[in-house]
């Protein structure tokens, strides 16, 4: 039987797809792109040998990525989404009646005309909404040059490695700081709590010097190797979230959205960080900023 071996693993771990068929394969401009059926989770796109996604648990990804941000901050009127070439991240945003417009970034034209015709369950049509409008480009370069005008961003990247890696600079953040409107949030896929942690506190450092605020918040998504997800927080307005259940519950209720993960109780629990993960993140944090009074090296006259 045939097999997909995922590539990025820790020495001595890795998971295995039995591959019923390949739908797709090609090495595009940028990555090396394939699409393939399995029968646990259906059809699953894998980039340079790393899952991106699957029909079968797309959905936790998704939904936490979209609604998280977008029903914290409450009024959101403009998203910009970079990455997210498979167009399910742009199918939730799209849910929300509150969004009038969403720009979109990939990279890879090909990943998004592919992925439209061999999974078109995650963009459902999405890319026709005349709400958006679809650049091809690389989110970096376009983070530094756009105007500011967004209420959210929503960086669905792959890893830091690649096309990805722009992706988790000091300029990128600092690049959708000034898109951001005031009261703006960014979030981001950050890789695997257990497996990439290092990824979590190089990513806490470089927003801690970009932003106010910053977290992460997480989800399982059974697919992406190693428990639990981070996905980073970005703004200057803490207040985001520390919004109620009961707000969350009614700006939810509001929003017509009938979600598979989602829901306000999970939102905020999402939010709650375990030990080992608060302490390395909190430690890099303060590493990073420039120490202004270090106790014990007062110069005494
Ligand atoms: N982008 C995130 C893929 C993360 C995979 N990484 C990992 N397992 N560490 C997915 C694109 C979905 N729209």
């Amino acid at each position: 039987m045939n097999e997909f071996t995922e590539t990025l693993a820790p020495p001595g771990w890795t998971q295995r797809f039995a591959v019923e068929e390949v739908l797709y394969r090609n090495k595009t401009d940028h990555q090396d792109l394939i699409i393939f059926r399995n029968n646990e989770f259906g059809r699953v796109m894998a980039l340079d040998g790393v899952v991106q996604t699957t029909e079968g648990d797309e959905f936790v990804y998704h939904e936490m990525l979209a609604h998280v941000p977008i029903l914290s901050h409450g009024s959101v009127e403009r998203v910009l989404i970079i990455g997210g070439g498979d167009g399910a991240m742009l199918r939730e945003v799209l849910r929300h009646r509150s969004v009038r417009h969403v720009t979109q970034v990939e990279i890879d034209a090909e990943v998004i005309e592919t992925c439209k015709r061999y999974l078109p369950n995650h963009s459902q049509g999405a890319f026709d909404d005349p709400r958006v409008n679809l650049v091809i480009d690389d989110g970096l370069g376009y983070v530094g040059r756009a105007p500011a005008g967004f209420d959210v961003i929503i960086s669905d990247s792959t890893d830091p490695i690649g096309p990805g890696e722009a992706l988790y600079t000091g300029g990128f953040y600092a690049g959708c700081k000034q898109c951001l409107n005031r009261g703006g949030v960014l979030v981001t896929q950050n890789g695997n709590l257990f497996t990439q942690l290092d990824e979590v506190t190089t990513t806490a450092a470089r927003l801690a010097a970009v932003f106010e605020d910053t977290t992460f918040y997480t989800a399982a998504v059974p697919t992406y190797l190693g428990g639990l997800m981070a996905f980073a927080w970005g703004t200057d307005d803490q207040t985001l979230r520390e919004v109620s259940l009961e707000v969350l519950r009614h700006r939810y209720a509001a929003s017509g959205i009938d979600a598979r993960y989602y829901t306000p109780e999970l939102h905020l629990a999402s939010f709650a960080l375990p030990r080992f993960v608060r302490d390395a993140t909190d430690r890099s944090r303060i590493e990073s900023r420039p120490q202004t009074w270090e106790p014990g090296r007062q110069k005494h006259p």
